[in-house]
């Protein structure tokens, strides 16, 4: 897959009164190269509405498009990938399904790591760092520790997510992540541009 460094994930509850769309494109024009649509109202005509805005954007700008958990749209809309957790279609399954698209896999454990690494995952999601709100179902937060086995025992590319801020990203980029996921600090700023090149000069700075 194309390589990515500030990774966004649409959180509508985050900005009432701004469209979903306007906001991506800020975040885009901000350095923001890869948008995963994760809509959990269940309402799959809508989320499919969604998913072809999403992905005209992001053909627009060459930002890769994600779509979590349904794969049907996904390939409805001609996403680049999905992303799937711990409880969703088995990777195995989900690769026939998909063929040669970008799958993305959440992992809390070096263990589901390894796993997601050897059934041939793109890239995996290593989270959540910090407590957070965002997610309803989410675990207890896996600490940068994880951050750092991961470093040393996978090869695939990870992205860190959780929690993640402007003012505690430093700490998850020390630990070596080259790849940050941020959902409320991203789409629930006044300054959407803002925050992501500030993001993106930390990145940077490495
Ligand atoms: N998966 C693990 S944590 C999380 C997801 C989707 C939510 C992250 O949101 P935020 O607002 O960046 O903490
Ligand atoms: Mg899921």
């Amino acid at each position: 897959m194309k390589d990515f460094r500030l990774y966004a994930i649409t959180g509508e509850q985050f900005h009432p009164g701004r469209s979903m769309i306007e906001v991506m494109e800020e975040a885009i024009k901000g350095g923001v190269d890869i948008i995963q649509l994760r809509d959990k109202s269940g309402d799959k005509a809508v989320i499919t509405e969604k998913a072809k805005a999403l992905r005209e954007l992001t053909r627009k700008y060459g930002v890769t498009f994600i779509v979590n958990d349904y794969i049907d749209i996904a390939m409805e809309v001609d996403a680049d990938g999905i992303h799937l957790g711990q409880g969703d279609v088995p990777l195995l399954e989900a690769r026939k399904m998909v063929g040669n698209k970008i799958i993305g896999i959440s992992t809390h454990a070096i263990a589901e790591a390894l796993l997601a690494e050897q059934q041939g995952a793109d890239y995996i999601g290593v989270g959540p760092i910090y407590p957070t709100a965002t997610k309803v179902d989410v675990v207890d937060p896996v600490t940068i520790a994880y951050v750092r086995e991961v470093v040393k025992e996978v090869s695939i590319p990870f992205v860190a997510i959780g929690g993640i801020k402007l003012h505690n990203v430093d700490d998850v980029i020390q630990a070596g992540a080259t790849r940050i996921c941020a959902v409320s600090e991203i789409v629930g700023s006044d300054d959407v541009k803002g925050v992501c090149e500030a993001f993106i000069r930390k990145l940077e700075r490495g």
